[in-house]
């Protein structure tokens, strides 16, 4: 495999040239900012637990008052969380490629917010979003504000309780999401995957459709994962530092 600063150097002009880029990310974009990624171990009073087992709607049926303690928990780490290089130089790209009328989408799994929070617009939130809750009754959604909910389960205006507004494992993905993704991967020419496993399915399939059509494919994460011999360069490295180096070389 090239060197990291030969595959920094070739991806970065196939940026300079791109018309439509896409990028998918997930939770290691976020470690940087201080927020655990979904499989590190959990840590604290959450640490005897399996967060693939409390992203269901079976743990929240079983035990309503404990996932909504860590979803609550989460919420609360997410918005005292700052936006890091890796979210910031993302933003940096979307405002180049549209200042020249170019295309950007910014697919995540993650549902901390922090893309927005850094400047993104174009987000696509395949799995919700840990600041939007819903009521199990209505499917009413409310924005909590910033103070810690007092009640668990949380009640809801409507009388039933709030779920958090995420999309936990066995549930569908919004339709919509799921369409942007799709136009997104059929479309680009440039799709990056930037600090997820690429397990979870169906968001960690979006990069082989771009791959199949032709498009350059770049994984950017610290470990290597299922698709890092499936695309066109995987680049081992922190987002927060590869990603701010492509920027440079790209649109200096
Ligand atoms: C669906 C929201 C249709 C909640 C999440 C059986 C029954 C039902 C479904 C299935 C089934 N078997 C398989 C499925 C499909 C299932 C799935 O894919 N399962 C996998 C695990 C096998 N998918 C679903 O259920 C989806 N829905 O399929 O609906 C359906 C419906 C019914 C029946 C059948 C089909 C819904 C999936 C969404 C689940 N919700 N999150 C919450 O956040 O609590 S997914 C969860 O995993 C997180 O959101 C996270 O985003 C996602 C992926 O994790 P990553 O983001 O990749 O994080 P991870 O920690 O794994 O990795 C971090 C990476 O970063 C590491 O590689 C690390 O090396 C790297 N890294 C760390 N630091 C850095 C870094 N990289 C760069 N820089 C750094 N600094």
């Amino acid at each position: 495999m090239d060197s990291i600063a030969k595959q920094i150097e070739s991806v970065a002009a196939a940026l300079s040239r791109a018309r439509s880029v896409a990028v998918l990310t997930g939770a290691g974009i976020s470690a940087e900012s201080g927020i655990r990624t979904f499989r590190d171990t959990m840590e604290g009073l959450w640490k005897e637990f399996d967060p693939q087992k409390l992203a269901t709607p079976q743990a929240f049926a079983a035990d309503p008052a404990l996932v909504s303690r860590w979803y609550d928990s989460r919420r609360q780490g997410c918005r005292a969380a700052d936006p890091n290089p890796g979210h910031t130089s993302l933003a940096d790209i979307e405002r180049h490629l549209e200042s020249r009328g170019g295309r950007f989408t910014l697919l995540t799994q993650n549902v901390d917010g922090l893309h927005q929070k850094a400047g993104s617009r174009n987000v696509v939130e395949l799995h919700g979003s840990v600041h939007v809750w819903r009521c199990t009754k209505t499917d009413k959604e409310v924005t909590p504000g910033p103070e810690p909910f007092q009640q668990f389960p949380v009640p809801s205006p409507w009388g039933g309780t709030l779920r958090p507004g995420v999309v936990w494992f066995g549930e569908m993905l919004p339709p919509a999401a799921v369409e942007a993704a799709e136009d997104a991967a059929t479309t680009c020419d440039l799709f990056f995957s930037v600090g997820t496993s690429a397990v979870v399915y169906p968001a960690a399939g979006f990069v082989a459709v771009a791959h199949r059509r032709g498009a350059l494919t770049v994984e950017i994460n610290r470990d290597p994962t299922p698709i890092s011999s499936h695309v066109t360069h995987s680049i081992r490295g922190k987002a927060g530092e590869i990603i701010p180096q492509l920027v440079q070389h790209a649109f200096k």
